[in-house]
């Protein structure tokens, strides 16, 4: 057993400092049956915790760190901007540099707006389709997370289109109503709704890639149908790649599907682990937000010195290496997939793995199901089963998501080395857990 006496004693100070002992409650390991541990360094594809214990790290901040862990060119472009102060509050270059490389690498956005969340990202964007629409009504999909606004903090009653409840106290009824939750990968569904509703719905907010109940790919023909319904309507097409953004390609989802949004949203990677969101799309739309429209958004810290320095290191290394640098990724993942799936049909545990690009998800299926396409799929799976995997895995050096509803990342920097050890260990829990 590793000696967590350190992170045992920070945690319960944490507990009576701040909610829980955390700042995100995706990391209080409430899923998993045991503690966090608590993190002293980072360095390449490892976290040290602070009794000085090892992990192979596959949540990488929840998908920022791509290029591992103190990667030198980042580290080093942080270190000349906080020289030359952390912050303004005005215009630098360096924001043009970064919207720069966003439209290079993803061409569906002509302009972009910086924000400092991914919340902040998708809360504006659904600003903008209502602004921009004069509609109230905003459809989003059961199972996909896109931060916590108000208006996206809803859960559908069931996988049938509802006008929705509130998913925590503070959401207001009336906030809540105008947001239509709809299940994932159905396009027979959507296309019910639009001829129900068309003329209301201001956008639709979807997860291209979904990763918040796990990595469940959208089907081309949905995405397509998104795409037809939504133009058909005058309604928007919000692709929120927070998470698949320069992750599963380049260009993101939007580049693998071949299909062009209106507006897209962005976080994680594109600060380099520092906090950067974005928004950006069509000119139209875009002109619409203020100073040049009437769409109200803003904020103190966007577009800050020191972020956009992380993000620009980040960005302009992944558009140098370009496709190879994604084909390296997916290859690595195969190869986890292959791994798992062979070591758990050894130890009889029926498990599916499902990536795209560099994220991807173990899936511990119950008897019957064989995928998971949606919500209703991935709530089957056998939760318990993924906590007594994680905590072995935990014990030995690998440190997974803490969730079966959260997606797995890869670096640069996980080598060949270290996806044979974490399958090795991997085959260890099948096999204590079968
Ligand atoms: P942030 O506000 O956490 O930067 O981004 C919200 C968000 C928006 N859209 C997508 C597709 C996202 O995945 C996220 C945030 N992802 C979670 C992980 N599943 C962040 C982890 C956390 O909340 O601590």
């Amino acid at each position: 057993m590793k000696n967590h006496q350190n992170s045992i004693r920070i945690f319960q100070e944490a507990k009576e400092l701040m909610p829980g002992g955390v700042n995100s409650p995706a990391r209080a390991f409430l899923a998993v049956g045991t503690d966090p541990v608590v993190i002293d360094h980072a360095a390449g594809p490892y976290l040290f915790d602070v009794d000085n214990n090892q992990y192979i790290d596959y949540v990488l901040s929840w998908g920022p760190m791509i290029l591992g862990h103190c990667d030198p060119v980042v580290t080093r472009a942080l270190h000349e901007a906080v020289n030359r102060g952390t912050s303004y509050g005005a215009p630098t270059n360096d924001e043009n540099r970064l919207a720069q490389l966003v439209r290079t690498l993803v061409p569906s956005v002509e302009k972009i707006r910086l924000v400092n969340s991914g919340t902040e990202a998708t809360m504006s964007a659904v600003r903008l389709a209502r602004g921009f629409t004069g509609r109230d009504k905003i459809v989003k999909f059961v199972g996909n997370y896109h931060g916590h606004s108000d208006s996206l903090l809803v859960a559908a009653g069931s996988a049938a289109a509802t006008f929705s409840v509130p998913d925590s106290p503070g959401v207001t009824q009336a906030n809540a109503a105008d947001t239509i939750c709809a299940p994932y990968n159905d396009e027979a569904f959507m296309t019910r709704l639009f001829a129900q509703f068309g003329s209301q719905i201001a956008g639709v907010i979807v997860e291209p890639v979904a990763g918040n109940m796990g990595c469940v790919p959208g089907s081309l023909s949905f995405l397509t149908t998104l795409r037809q319904l939504t133009a058909e309507h005058n309604a928007l097409l919000i692709f929120d790649e927070v998470m698949s953004g320069f992750r599963v390609a380049p260009g993101g989802a939007q580049q693998r599907l071949g299909i062009q949004p209106d507006l897209t949203t962005f976080g994680k990677i594109i600060g380099g682990g520092l906090p950067v969101g974005a928004y950006g799309g069509r000119l139209d739309l875009m002109n619409a937000i203020i100073p040049v429209g009437k769409v109200y958004q803003a904020g103190t810290l966007s577009g800050n010195p020191l972020a956009t320095a992380a993000g620009i290191a980040t960005l302009q290394q992944l558009l140098t290496a370009g496709q190879p640098f994604y084909d390296s990724l997916t290859e690595k993942v195969q190869r986890l997939t292959t791994g798992f799936q062979q070591a758990a049909q050894a130890a009889r545990i029926p498990l599916k793995v499902q990536s795209a690009g560099g994220m991807f998800t173990p899936f511990f299926l119950n008897e019957t199901d064989q995928e998971v396409t949606s919500w209703d799929s991935a709530a089957r799976c056998n939760t318990q089963r993924f906590a007594a995997f994680f905590r072995i895995l935990l014990e030995n050096g690998i440190y997974p998501p803490c969730s079966q509803f959260e997606c797995w990342f890869l670096s640069s920097l996980h080598s060949d080395e270290l996806i044979e050890k974490t399958i090795d260990v991997a085959a260890l829990a099948f096999k204590q857990i079968s």
